[in-house]
């Protein structure tokens, strides 16, 4: 944490500013380490405030030790106003993708002694490289995602309804140490599978369908994120065979995956073989994204993915095939970019199954 707001000051100089506001949750919970639902944290070269209310002092004072923990009532402007008189802040960074246009009226017009200046990724730029304590939660996360696969297998058979699938796995993660499920669980059988993100539905599982499980969990703030498609009964052949390109096309870029590509040239290595099997207008989609405090954050695996990748990102490699009116396949691990092999964390096996 400390070293955080040691980046942070860095950036604050770098980007001629005087302080930030911190108002995204996620960029909060990394800097500070309080996981409450409501603060500010407000950084200067020599103060770092954290600003909640009443329901929140004791957690913040007890996870957040390197910031003083300032208390609002009522307008929490009053508040910041008077911190910034306090320190001087000439120009203040705010984070463009998140501050309201309304907050951002608001607070033009009550710090008037004060420039807001426009800051964007400013805490994402720090959160794309994951430390070591990082990548512990995240393999947690990863591992109870993996479990919950493993012991879905034994519940899925014809009758039982997708939502009753999602629930138990949200389930099964929660009794084995999730916060909860990393997005909405998505469970698409039959041709619903030939939906990329065919949430879960009322829809009963047949004889013969093909089931893409897409979830994930969250463990101390980090989130997983898998996808295994199973056959229930039988798999009909033109479905096996675009298992096969899929996996094929995964396993590929997962060996092509590592530090010094772009995002692009990962991506391009399962498309060109999608593609050459004639399915690449059926893969509409990037390959994979970064995964962390957030299910979806930089860098992106895909055609218009520019940056480099670097050694302790933390990405998803997802190729996946969808025939409207037939179905769809998708298979996604989630990896640690090396120098040259990936590790890969998700251990739930590819190979083809058939259950029920
Ligand atoms: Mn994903």
């Amino acid at each position: 944490m400390e070293n955080r707001l040691i980046q942070v000051r860095q950036k604050l100089k770098d980007n001629n500013i005087d302080a930030i506001l911190i108002t995204k949750r996620q960029n909060y919970m990394y800097l500070s380490g309080f996981t409450g639902t409501s603060a500010h944290l407000l950084i200067s070269a020599e103060k770092a405030y954290l600003i909640t209310d009443f329901r929140y002092i004791e957690q913040a004072t007890r996870q957040a030790p390197l910031f003083e923990v300032v208390k609002y009532q009522g307008n929490i402007e009053i508040e910041i106003k008077k911190l910034l008189e306090e320190l001087f802040v000439k120009k203040l960074g705010f984070e463009a993708d998140h501050l309201t246009y309304d907050k951002y009226l608001c607070y033009k017009e009550k710090f008037e002694n004060t420039e807001l200046v426009p800051q964007k990724d400013f805490v994402e730029s720090l959160r794309i490289i994951k430390s070591d304590d990082e990548i512990e939660k995240i393999k947690k996360a990863v591992e109870i995602a993996d479990r919950a696969f493993e012991h879905i297998l034994n519940y899925i058979k014809p009758g039982i309804k997708e939502n009753e699938i999602a629930a138990e796995l949200e389930y099964f993660m929660k009794k084995n140490g999730a916060q909860g499920p990393s997005f909405e669980t998505i469970v698409a059988s039959g041709t619903r599978s030939a939906m990329p993100h065919g949430v879960a539905s009322e829809k009963v599982i047949q004889y013969g369908d093909i089931v893409t499980l897409d979830y994930g969990a969250i463990y101390e703030g980090y989130c997983s994120d898998i996808t295994r498609t199973i056959f229930v009964g039988y798999a009909q052949d033109k479905l096996k065979e675009i298992y096969e390109i899929v996996l094929n096309a995964q396993l590929k870029a997962l060996k092509g995956a590592f530090e010094g590509k772009t995002g692009r040239e990962i991506d391009s290595i399962a498309r060109e073989i999608i593609t050459k099997e004639g399915y690449g207008n059926n893969f509409g989609h990037g390959l994979g994204h970064g995964v962390g405090l957030e299910i979806h954050e930089e860098p992106r695996l895909s055609v218009s993915g520019e940056k480099v990748m670097k050694n302790g990102m933390v990405v998803t490699v997802e190729p996946g095939i969808y025939i409207e009116g037939l179905g769809g396949v998708r298979i996604e691990d989630m990896i640690v970019i090396n120098n040259d092999k990936p590790q890969i964390l998700t251990k739930a096996p590819k190979e083809m199954i058939i259950v029920g």
